[in-house]
């Protein structure tokens, strides 16, 4: 037992690291940047292997994926929107039976004079009904929400944002704004018949501050480009996610976006400095400041970050990035039960301290799932199984200094049984390969079958009895995973079945949520609310939040024109 212990060591300690710039960098990546003169950069959209947008239309998911559900149109006459313009009530159902949603009568619908007058302001280009592209554009990525929206909007300029919901405003035509289209809540889709702006066409780099560090970009800027902006550059953005490929910075702000990185550099709420956003009557805030202090008055830019696009459309952002370090390391470990993740990530709080920069853990099942379907996943270890796995990143200045501290770590858990193996990427290929490992499973359980997602954000200590408890509930009808941000008390509980059931939802929802409750954790702990959790909030919510939340809404969107049915309960959220 010593013995191997010791050899376990030694391998952690033999394969010593090299020095790793963003180990999470592809180097095949060719991206479309041009350092032109001054500090103006257009991007071009990315297509890169690891490209959820692409893996949703690859057809192994096609194969696999059946979730959505289809909606019921009841034929019942027409009721009176806004202008007068007749409609037909539609009834949508998402997840249970019993969530049934009906089309708000006060929106009005599309017709021929609206879309000239988009036209007119934006181009017929960006005016866009072509079934293809709607179809992707009504579909989430989960491919679990399906929307009916006839129109696609692309502004290219916040003004033109703001004469498009000017319009929609006084029309009364719903709308959603769309980034990337990776969210996982049914926030990123229309329900019904709701006008898509996608800004994506916005993504110039407005400025950047090499001293302070501080981006200034427009909104529909893909968080890829940004990361390899400031790569060259020698800064790093302080979000990561594996929606990376294809999520804009402005989805992320909407969303208030996690990510890997957050036990390092904090969320969103401290480090967007500024934004520009459009109201639903078209009025601009510019909020785009770019200080990192400034006490005059309420701090409104916070009301959208993680608004989900529910008070206004995001055009612009100052955020706040780190230098980029020279010394990167990554160690894929495995453990031997959730008690030894917990000290571990205590021992890497106090022993790594300033230079950790991630900490993600990974269950057998998930791990399993991962090394059944991701393209490319190898099992970095020998080839017995562990029933956990913990990757730990370290990013500083100092390479020996950095080196000592964590083989110093890592001697210590291995001794101390924490760690019962692991391997010390050599090179950049080995990181990223770990990383592909963590980043590849929610495609990985995707391919796997359909999925229920729990994003929660619970006590360290108590996180895994509620995976432990699903499975018990759930027996054999159901695979349950749990892996996530360990670091920051997030568990990404995932149930994979072989098509989605109603009777298996019953036996998870409300349990779930109540649990979480219970334990005083949250619901969403960074995917948002969306139209999955819109009614669910009072389980983390007191009701006097959920209520001001309604009226924060009805002040900035009295119309309710915005991302309507999503984040807020239906009774508080849309007009009457
Ligand atoms: P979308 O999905 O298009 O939209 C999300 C929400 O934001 C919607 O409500 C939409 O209406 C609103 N919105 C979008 N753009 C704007 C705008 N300009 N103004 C106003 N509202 C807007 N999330 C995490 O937090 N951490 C992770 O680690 C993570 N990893 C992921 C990995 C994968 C493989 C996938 C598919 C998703 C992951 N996500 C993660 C979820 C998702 O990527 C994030 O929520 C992301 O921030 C969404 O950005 P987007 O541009 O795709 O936004
Ligand atoms: C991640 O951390 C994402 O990989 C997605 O937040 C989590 O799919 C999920 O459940
Ligand atoms: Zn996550």
């Amino acid at each position: 037992m010593r013995t191997e212990m010791w050899r376990a060591a030694h391998r952690l300690i033999s394969h010593r690291s090299k020095n790793l710039c963003d180990p999470r960098w592809n180097p095949n990546f060719h991206n479309s940047i041009h350092n032109s003169s001054g500090f103006t950069y257009n991007f071009g959209r990315t297509c890169k292997p690891f490209n959820p947008y692409l893996i949703r239309h690859g057809s192994d998911v096609q194969k696999y994926i059946y979730p959505t559900r289809d909606y019921i149109e009841n034929l019942h006459g027409s009721t009176e929107p806004c202008y007068g313009k007749s409609f037909r009530i539609q009834n949508r159902y998402y997840g249970s039976a019993s969530t049934k949603i009906q089309r708000n009568p006060i929106f009005s619908t599309i017709n021929s004079d609206d879309i000239n007058h988009f036209r007119e302001i934006l181009g017929e280009k960006n005016v866009i009904q072509d079934e293809d592209r709607l179809s992707a554009a009504n579909m989430d990525w989960m491919q679990k929400y399906k929307g009916s929206s006839k129109l696609l909007l692309q502004p290219r300029s916040t003004e033109e944002v703001s004469q498009i919901l000017k319009y929609c405003n006084s029309r009364c035509l719903a709308v959603v704004p769309q980034g990337g289209n990776t969210g996982l809540v049914g926030g990123s889709v229309p329900v019904f018949d709701e006008v898509i702006i996608n800004i994506g066409s916005m993504n110039n780099i407005i400025s950047f501050d090499k001293v302070s560090g501080i981006l200034v970009c427009e909104a529909g800027c893909i968080l890829e480009n940004l990361i390899s902006f400031l790569d060259d550059q020698g800064f790093i953005m302080p979000l990561d996610l594996g929606a990376k490929g294809s999520c804009q910075i402005g989805g992320n702000i909407s969303t208030n976006a996690g990510g890997l990185r957050l036990v390092r550099y904090g969320s969103l709420h401290g480090n967007v400095l500024g934004l520009e956003a459009v109201l639903a009557n078209g009025t601009v805030l510019d909020m785009l400041g770019t200080l990192r202090k400034d006490n005059t008055g309420y701090d409104l830019k916070h009301l959208f970050i993680g608004s989900e696009g529910s008070l206004g459309v995001v055009t612009k952002v100052s955020i706040l990035t780190p230098p980029k370090l020279s010394s990167v390391n990554v160690a894929f470990l495995a453990c031997k039960d959730y008690l030894s993740c917990q000290k571990l990530l205590l021992e890497a709080k106090r022993k790594l301290g300033e230079i950790l920069s991630a900490f993600e853990f990974i269950d057998n099942q998930s791990f399993n799932v991962v090394l059944n379907h991701l393209e490319g996943a190898r099992n970095p270890l020998p080839p017995s199984m562990h029933n956990f796995y913990v990757l730990i990143e370290t990013t500083g200045s100092d390479e020996s200094y950095d080196k000592e501290k964590l083989e110093a770590f890592l001697l210590h858990s291995m001794e101390g049984g924490l760690v019962s193996d692991g391997v010390l990427a050599q090179d950049i290929n080995q990181a990223s390969s770990f990383w592909h490992i963590r980043e590849g499973i929610p495609e990985s359980i995707m391919k796997a079958g359909a999925v229920y997602k729990y994003d929660l954000s619970i006590p360290v200590e108590k996180m895994y009895d509620l995976v432990e408890e699903m499975r018990v509930r759930l027996g054999h009808s159901a695979k349950v995973m749990g892996y996530g941000h360990l670091g920051d008390s997030n568990l990404h509980l995932n149930i994979s079945t072989p098509q989605y059931d109603d009777a298996i939802l019953a036996q998870i929802e409300p349990f779930v949520y109540e649990w979480t409750s219970k334990h005083r954790g949250s619901i969403s702990a960074e995917h948002g609310v969306g139209l999955m959790k819109a009614n669910k909030i009072h389980y983390s919510k007191s009701a006097e939040t959920v209520q001001l939340m309604g009226s924060i809404k009805k002040l900035l969107d009295p119309n309710g024109i915005l991302n309507p049915y999503k984040v807020l309960p239906g009774s508080l959220a849309s007009s009457s």
